[in-house]
């Protein structure tokens, strides 16, 4: 079994894989390390990654990126409709309200859900490891922002079921770099001493992402996650794309804003210019060349300008860090060393601002491209039988606190209570108590939605069924457990009904009471809670004759895609794959005939000369002229067996004259060995 970390990034992937030399990373088809997250839909064929990345200016409309944070969201979500208006590319509602593309693919139009891009790149991304590991890889761990809701991460995993990726946990980023920072540290406080505190900084193309974790020696517990979800090296890019449309507006009478091509060509350069001044402060040049209407632009710029035209991006970099020190209680001198990854935090002001909220040097140490697929690949090395890894503890946190509603019987009314609060430990699961007489719903939704960066605070509704009174007609007793899991989802994990046959004096009038499942189930994703008993203490129990009886749930999940439409999802990814298959293969056949054509030429005017008259040479060399002209005309698309059969029919020319060539070659050396054994 394998064993496969990716990081699920905005703009680049990467894939760590676990061996038993330690953790590295793997590089695709093109020895690149990194994979783009990108897309191309064609006429014939899917690019991606690599192949797509070079054909986001030639294939506009239908070359995907920057779609990572489309998951789980309502089409008219403000951030969808906000994201829709700079695409390149077209939006779409899909059915169930959520967000797809509509593309040309394969001569038509189609939609895909953004579960399916997703899936394609994943698939891509499973398709490079079972490459390089030679042997096929299911369960991995997939890397999400920390900041993802519930919604947000059950896309993602939908899209990795698509992929045909058995995902054992969506790891917050964050955390996946504590871990890759953790695991191989020797000289961590033993468990009874003070723990070490780090902070974790990640700037990456979308997002920006702080983390405070405290390591002792084998565990590492998350305390406070704090983001700010809407900035990262993307946004410095558009400020430099604006100042130079702006720039090419006076300058060159050219609305740059109105020609997606030109736009898409203007990020690149900047992005690039972007890249340069981290590492130089000096002028520098910015040319495009053929840019608009024939026109070639220039201009420059330097760091110093960059950082002004940037000042409001770069004073949104201290505020989550000050609000991960205050949830997480620390003061300055607490923390050991700060930690930072991404590739945005590359650039030189992002840094200064960081070391200045701390008034410490930096500590660069991680692979700031790597530290995620990384820590991934770790989780996925603890988390797998057949891989054997030092024992380390993972806690990480509730990002956001969770309240329950209930809508009880006549009797009760409604009522609610916060289940989770923001930085709980997570996975987690509590046991809460209910007196009912019939069927309840709990509705579940994040408490301060202002606090969550998403425009709608349900979680999912959960329907308690089968409760009836007891015998006696009084409340029967149902326990209900809540858990946050290992991917970071909330559910009602199971309910049932306590036969009233004891006399434990738990028969308040309060219509619950919470407490904490103090076992652990023997699962990955509870945790013992004794930290948490102090809040809500145990009732006594009785232990005698107490029955429980499981209840069924019935839960609907918000945004929740049907199994169904996976399923469907599931059977198009197969067929996609397989007409890239076949297009391979037919542009293989093709490309036999194109180099036979070659290789035969040269040989005619080469090796093959002496074994073949002057006339047949002539006669061949126009038949292969004949081939390849109609491989740039008619023989340009045709399929697969058109092109097999060409080679063919070359090859029973050629085959004669290549045994002669091959015979004499042979004999000499024959001789020679017969010579030998006389
Ligand atoms: P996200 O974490 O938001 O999902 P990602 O993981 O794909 O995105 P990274 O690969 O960490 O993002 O970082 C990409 C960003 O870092 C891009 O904006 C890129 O331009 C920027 N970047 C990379 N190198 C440098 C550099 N030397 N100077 C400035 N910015 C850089
Ligand atoms: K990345
Ligand atoms: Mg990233």
């Amino acid at each position: 079994m394998s064993v496969v970390g990716i990081d699920l990034g905005f703009l680049n992937c990467y894939i760590g894989v676990a061996r038993s030399g330690g953790i590295e990373t793997i590089a695709n088809e093109y020895s690149d390390r990194c994979t783009p997250a990108c897309i191309s839909l064609g006429s014939k064929t899917r690019a991606i990654g690599n192949a797509a990345k070079s054909q986001i200016v030639t294939n506009v409309k239908n070359a995907l990126h920057g779609f990572k944070k489309l998951h789980g969201r309502a089409f008219e979500d403000p951030y969808i409709q906000a994201e829709r208006a700079k695409l390149p590319y077209e939006l779409q509602k899909m059915p169930n309200g959520s967000v797809g593309v509509k593309v040309r693919y394969l001569g038509e139009e189609r939609p895909f859900a953004i579960e399916q891009i997703t899936g394609m790149l994943l698939a891509k991304l499973k398709e490079t490891s079972e490459s390089a590991l030679k042997k096929p890889v299911a369960d991995c761990v997939i890397s999400v922002p920390s900041f993802f809701t519930d919604a947000e991460r059950r896309s993602v995993m939908a899209a990795a079921q698509i992929a045909g990726l058995n995902c054992l946990k969506l790891m917050n980023e964050t955390t996946a770099v504590a871990l890759a920072y953790g695991i191989y540290k020797q000289d961590l406080p033993a468990l009874e001493e003070k723990p070490r505190n780090v902070v974790f900084v990640d700037m990456g193309h979308s997002a920006y992402q702080v983390s405070i974790c405290a390591f002792n020696k084998g565990k590492l517990k998350v305390l406070a996650t704090t983001f700010d979800p809407f900035l990262g090296g993307r946004n410095f890019d558009e400020a430099l794309v604006d100042y130079f449309s702006e720039e090419f507006r006076t300058k060159y009478k050219l609305n740059v804003k109105e020609n997606p091509r030109a736009l898409l060509r203007l990020y690149q350069e900047c992005e690039k210019l972007k890249k340069l001044m981290s590492a130089n402060a000096s002028d520098l040049p910015l040319n495009i060349e053929c840019f608009m209407n024939d026109l070639d632009v220039s201009s420059k710029m330097n760091r110093a300008q960059f950082e002004q035209l940037c000042a409001a991006l770069l004073s949104r970099v201290e505020p989550p860090l000050r609000a991960a020190m205050d949830q997480a209680k620390l003061q300055r001198e607490d923390i050991y060393s700060i930690e930072i990854v991404g590739g945005a935090t590359r650039i030189p002001a992002v840094k200064e601002q960081i070391s200045n909220f701390f008034c410490k040097e930096i500590s660069t140490t991680l692979n700031a491209d790597e530290a995620v697929a990384r820590g991934c690949a770790l989780q996925c090395a603890i988390l797998s039988p057949a891989f054997k890894v030092r024992e380390f503890s993972i806690t990480d946190v509730v990002p956001y606190s969770i309240t329950l509603r209930w809508k009880s019987s006549y009797e009760e009314g409604t009522g609610e209570c916060e289940v989770f609060s923001k930085n709980h430990a997570a996975p987690f699961s509590k046991v809460i108590t209910f007196h009912k007489k019939e069927p309840f719903d709990l509705e579940a939704y994040y408490t301060h939605p202002h606090e969550v960066p998403y425009p709608d605070s349900r979680i999912g509704r959960f329907t308690i069924q089968n409760v009836v009174p007891q015998h006696d007609g009084d409340n029967s007793k149902v326990k209900v457990k809540v858990r946050v899991n290992i991917h970071g989802l909330f559910s009602v994990a199971n309910a049932s009904v306590i036969e009233k046959q004891n006399i434990d004096g738990d028969h308040s009038d309060t219509p619950m009471d919470t407490e904490s499942s103090s076992k652990n189930q023997g699962k990955d994703d509870e945790l013992t809670a004794s930290g948490d008993k102090q809040d809500h203490p145990n009732q006594p129990k009785a232990k005698a004759k107490v029955k429980s009886i499981d209840l069924p749930i019935q839960a609907s999940l918000y945004r929740q895609l049907g199994q169904d439409l996976i399923n469907c999802y599931i059977e198009n990814e197969g067929k996609m794959m397989m007409q890239d298959k076949l297009e391979k293969e037919r542009n293989d056949a093709k490309n036999a005939v194109e180099e036979y054509v070659y290789d035969f030429r040269d040989k005619l005017c080469g090796v093959f000369e002496k074994f073949i008259t002057e006339e047949d040479s002539n006669k061949l060399t126009l038949m292969l002229e004949d081939t390849e002209n109609w491989l740039y005309e008619d023989g340009e698309d045709q399929p697969k067996q058109v092109y097999m059969d060409k080679l063919q029919e070359l090859r029973k020319f050629g085959q004669p004259i290549q045994e002669r060539y091959m015979e004499h070659e042979e004999r000499p050396k024959a001789l020679n060995e017969l010579g030998k054994k006389i």
